[in-house]
């Protein structure tokens, strides 16, 4: 069961003091501790337009964000409230509301640029407030937009080879989807006489003009960075919420004193966002937690103090570092944890003790690879690698030290009482040779059936007995029934014993030489199974996000073709032919503009094909 969220009121994530950026320790702690995967949905817009009360409706509160009944700018900074998602089950609605732009007072642009700039990063859906209609002025406001690739970067080193706004061209793929709020809306949504979705008075307000002077271009610019940056839109309006002298007091009213269109469009908004707001999500699908946002505000805002511009890429590598040294601990921490309760030392075997190893060595590889990302040279694997074979060569040390002390104990146990017979002179006697080696053949058999003795065993045998070779030697020269010839004889056969015991020795080295080297390559071969098959995921799921970014790179060069058929079949093909030739320049320069001629093509297109069909075609072509 994840952990429940509590927070009673929003906390101030970034603040903004003398036009300096700062993080709040007290809100990223907050963070720190949200294991869910989180929602974030940020508003940005003109101060004083109503985007706190916006937000306190999102997080199904009266009151929360801070509202200002003046004419001032309210809210300083970005401010944070995390509340539990209302449809999605263990996920987290993150809602970021941020000081209103254009404050007079303020008067520095720098500033709000990097305000709306956070916003879109750090966002995965991006609320643009505004009140009243879309026109002009409105659109002016959003210059922010169009600086956007002057502010934010999606590659660290962006590829030589890519032409200008390449690197703006990706942010498509990492950009939220963008909702249009218009506040105190009077109009009628109509055009043509026709009654229309508030999507598609978006649609119609994001239209381009023809080009034939530096005004339409200014025109297309805010137009063409939205359709360029956010492909996924939306629009709602809001009908003014109550008579303009109770609109201070509008924290406190009930639903049933507000209007009730503005109700019900409130409530149409706050639907949508819980049921449409992703997860936010970064570059290899790398789902956002609390700690990730985190990282990612420091990283920013980082960035953004030390005059650098927001990386999209450095943070999240920035992130990846994090992580994977967090992985490589977590994956340490599962290995001692899987040895501890499984491995009793001494083992019986090398072999066992290297089993055992393996067994855990392969869960703490799947911990590491489910908990790492973007691993640049498989640096965080290799020490995890390091780590292991480090761990591995600890265990082995530890057994043998085991095995030694347990051996040197049971020798002493079971040795002891033949060599105090040995001092008391039992086997200094005639026949007493015979008597000694029998017992010792006694003893070593004891010794052989004692279990969990470890890989020591025989080493620790043959090194007590080579220590006790001259007492051996000693009773066999003072035994009196045996002639000078047996004990020749029988010195030549302990010694070829003892070299036998030594060869035997040697290979048993050996073999746990071979063991240990199998295992190396065992443990290697354990982790490029498993890091080819990370990266096979990886590679479909960079195939994914790269076709969606081509699918919409591809939109725009199609859009040249679909072009030049309306140029040549519409009733109007005169008139496209001149604006043809001056968008012609910019499309070359600007996939965005094609991307935004191609949706105005598509319009053409259909309304070309709707024409065949009416009576307005006729119309057309007799007019024409
Ligand atoms: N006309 C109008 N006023 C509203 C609306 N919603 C809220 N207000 C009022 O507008 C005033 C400012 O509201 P806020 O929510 O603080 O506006 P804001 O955009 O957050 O302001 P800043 O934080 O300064 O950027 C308050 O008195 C609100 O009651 C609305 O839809 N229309
Ligand atoms: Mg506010």
């Amino acid at each position: 069961m994840e952990s429940e969220i509590h927070m009673t009121g929003p906390v101030c994530l970034i603040e903004n003091t003398n036009g300096r950026l700062m993080t709040n320790p007290e809100a990223l702690k907050i963070l720190s501790a949200i294991t869910q995967p989180v929602v974030v949905v940020a508003i940005v817009g003109l101060y004083r337009t109503g985007k706190s009360y916006l937000m306190n409706k999102l997080a199904g509160k009266k009151k929360g964000f801070s509202l200002g009944s003046t004419v001032q700018s309210h809210t300083k900074g970005i401010w944070m409230w995390c509340v539990s998602h209302p449809k999605k089950p263990d996920h987290i609605l993150v809602l970021l509301d941020t000081e209103g732009l254009g404050d007079v007072e303020k008067g520095d642009n720098q500033n709000d640029s990097w305000i709306f700039a956070l916003a879109v990063l750090l966002s995965s859906t991006f609320v643009y407030n505004s009140m009243g209609t879309i026109n002009q002025q409105a659109m002016d406001q959003l210059h922010y937009v169009t600086e956007l690739t002057n502010r934010i970067r999606s590659k660290s080193s962006p590829d030589e080879n890519d032409y200008e706004g390449e690197d703006s061209a990706d942010f498509v793929s990492f950009f939220p989807d963008f909702v249009w709020t218009l506040r105190d809306f009077s109009l009628d949504l109509e055009a043509n006489g026709q009654p229309i979705t508030a999507d598609e008075y978006l649609e119609y307000s994001l239209k381009l003009k023809q080009v034939t002077s530096q005004k339409d271009k200014n025109f297309n610019l805010p137009r063409l960075c939205i359709r360029k940056f956010f492909p996924k839109k939306k629009c709602f309006v809001f009908d003014r919420p109550v008579h303009r002298k109770k609109l201070t007091q509008l924290e406190k009213l009930h639903d049933e004193d507000l209007d009730p269109d503005f109700v019900q469009q409130v409530a149409d908004f706050c639907s949508y966002i819980f049921t449409n707001s992703k997860t936010k999500t970064l570059s290899g699908g790398i789902k956002v937690n609390g700690p990730r946002l985190e990282s990612l505000v420091l990283t920013y805002v980082s960035a953004i103090s030390s005059g650098d511009l927001p990386c999209m890429e450095n943070a999240v590598l920035a992130l990846a570092q994090i992580e994977n040294s967090a992985a490589v601990q977590k994956a340490i921490a599962h290995y001692d944890q899987q040895m501890g309760q499984k491995v009793q030392l001494p083992t019986e075997t090398l072999q066992e003790l290297l089993d055992l190893h393996r067994a855990s060595e392969r869960e703490a590889i799947e911990v590491f690879i489910r908990s790492s990302f973007k691993d640049v040279d498989h640096l965080f694997q290799k020490e995890l690698a390091a780590q292991l074979d480090k761990k591995r060569d600890d265990f082995c040390e530890q057994n043998r030290k085991a095995s030694s002390d347990r051996c040197s104990a049971l020798l002493q146990d079971i040795f002891s009482p033949l060599e105090e017979e040995v001092k008391a002179g039992i086997y200094s006697k005639p026949g007493g040779y015979r008597l000694f080696i029998q017992k010792l053949q006694d003893l070593k058999t004891k010794y052989h059936e004692e279990p969990r003795k470890g890989i020591q065993a025989e080493e620790m045998l043959q090194m007590y007995l080579k220590s006790k070779e001259s007492m051996t030697d000693a009773i066999l020269q003072t035994d009196q029934t045996l002639t000078a010839k047996e004990k020749e004889i029988e010195v030549e056969r302990v010694k070829a014993e003892s070299a036998q015991a030594s060869a035997k020795m040697l290979e048993e080295m050996q073999r746990k030489n071979e063991q240990m080297m199998e295992q190396k390559e065992r443990s290697y071969q354990e982790h490029v199974k498993q890091l080819t098959e990370k990266m096979e995921r990886d590679r479909a799921q960079l195939l994914q996000e790269q076709e969606r970014t081509l699918a919409l790179k591809l939109q725009v060069s199609n859009c040249i073709t679909l072009r030049f058929l309306f140029s040549v079949f519409s009733p109007f093909s005169l008139i496209p032919t001149l604006v043809w030739q001056g968008e012609h320049e910019a499309q070359r320069k600007d996939p965005a503009c094609s991307l935004a001629v191609f949706n105005s093509c598509l319009s053409s297109l259909n309304w070309l094909l709707s024409s065949l069909v009416t009576k307005s075609f006729l119309f057309a072509v007799l007019s024409h």
